[in-house]
């Protein structure tokens, strides 16, 4: 059994928009109202997948959801046509994209039935994505369908699972039985914590991890009401390299060492608040970047947004910790910033599987022709701009349907429809 990392990014949807509707998620809330371009925003996302499969890591992708979603409106006594403004928003959300909340991920070496398992995330925080789990469910039961994985329903309301982006591993090689951490935050401030503990202690024991290797650590609330939803905002970790923000954890020492009694090895990155301030952290999504292992013994890179090009106290951070020797050896921007004008970076845009890709469903695994294939669905079908205003359009709903579907039966994977 090769065991590998495998990048899973979700394909940016038709009816990507700018609705600010994550509150507490800073780039949300400043382009509210803004005309998107789900064109050149889902080819964004492609170049990103095309860019980390050249250097040669094994890529995968999920579909857009059914989006605008009426089931949802019926549920809620309305229609399309007849939903307020912000129930249509919430309706119409491509937020699928952000595969990192798709799901938290253990891999079979961390669990005790030598399972992977997947919980489907529930993200019930955000009215616009609390409706994902379903369509997203039924994506990873097709994908991950061999008895290689197990794959879990959401963990119930009211405890808020947002998946991937508040978990991190550390291990000596993706392969082997690593650590894993699973950062919460405590509500009561004016933003909202979505990640809350109980969620994460019943996905660990869903996935069977060995409680000596598992933990549980506390986000800071300054970094949650400076605009940092996530964890992944703050930190990411990668093998035996943990990269964080000084301000990421609620009590700094007491986390990092208990990151280093669980595991020694750990080498902790850490980026002093006076070198990048925690608002130029945020900004330039620094740490929403994939840290990733580069094959024949390369080292790591770090697959992260231009914006961090464009901050100067990042960039001159990452620079001298790369002329210093640092752990992180290559700087490797890509350009998403429509996702990114909607608080997604390049780690938001995808889930990280640990398995071998044999017992994946070859149907969500990309190579070059495959992506090529997929650009020119985008390039026909995808809208080239969206306005608030377009939301209420019939027209525009036909198109975004027919999209989705075009792009569904290139990709064989009609049964999702
Ligand atoms: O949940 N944005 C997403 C961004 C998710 C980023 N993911 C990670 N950090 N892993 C969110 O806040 C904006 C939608 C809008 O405003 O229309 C949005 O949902």
């Amino acid at each position: 059994m090769m065991l590998t990392e495998i990048n899973f990014d979700g394909i940016i949807g038709p009816t990507h928009n700018y609705a600010g509707l994550s509150r507490g998620n800073i780039a949300s809330a400043s382009n509210a109202g803004d005309v998107s371009q789900p064109r050149a925003a889902a080819l964004q996302g492609i170049d990103k997948m095309r860019h980390n499969l050249a250097l040669g890591l094994p890529q995968g992708f999920f579909t857009p959801l059914d989006r605008p979603d009426a089931p949802w409106l019926e549920v809620l006594g309305t229609t399309l046509e007849g939903a307020e403004p912000h129930l249509r928003a919430q309706a119409w959300s491509a937020s699928a994209m952000w595969a990192a909340n798709a799901a938290t991920v253990s891999p079979a070496p961390d669990s005790g039935d030598g399972k992977c398992h997947l919980t489907v995330a529930n993200l019930v925080t955000m009215p616009h994505r609390s409706h994902e789990w379903q369509g997203t469910l039924k994506q990873l039961r097709v994908a991950f369908a061999d008895p290689a994985f197990a794959v879990h329903g959401p963990v119930p309301a009211p405890f808020g699972d947002e998946g991937a982006a508040n978990h991190m591993r550390l291990c000596d090689g993706h392969g082997s039985a690593g650590v894993e951490i699973f950062v919460y935050g405590v509500g009561g401030g004016r933003y909202p914590a979505r990640q809350h503990l109980d969620a994460s202690k019943a996905i660990a024991r869903h996935h069977r991890l060995d409680p000596a290797r598992t933990l549980f650590i506390r986000q800071s609330d300054s970094a949650i009401q400076g605009g940092a939803f996530h964890n992944d905002v703050v930190a990411v970790a990668n093998e035996r390299v943990l990269f964080t923000h000084e301000t990421a954890f609620h009590d700094r020492e007491a986390a990092h060492a208990e990151i280093r009694a669980a595991f020694p090895a750990v080498e902790i990155v850490e980026v002093p608040a006076d070198a990048v301030s925690l608002p130029d952290a945020i900004k330039s999504y620094l740490f929403n970047a994939q840290l990733v292992s580069l094959p024949d013994g390369g080292g790591m890179g770090l697959v992260l947004p231009t914006e961090a090009q464009d901050t100067a106290s990042v960039w001159s951070w990452l620079e001298a910790h790369v002329a210093g020797n640092g752990p992180i050896r290559k700087l490797l921007p890509v350009n998403v910033r429509q996702s990114m004008a909607n608080g997604g970076g390049p780690a938001c845009l995808r889930l990280r599987v640990v398995a071998d890709p044999a017992r994946v469903d070859p149907r969500f695994m990309a190579d070059a022709g495959k992506l090529d294939r997929i650009s020119e669905i985008v390039a026909r079908h995808w809208p080239e701009a969206i306005a608030a205003a377009d939301l209420a359009s019939a027209g525009l709903t036909a198109d975004v349907r027919r999209a989705r579907a075009a792009l569904l039966e290139a990709l064989e994977l009609s049964e999702l429809a």
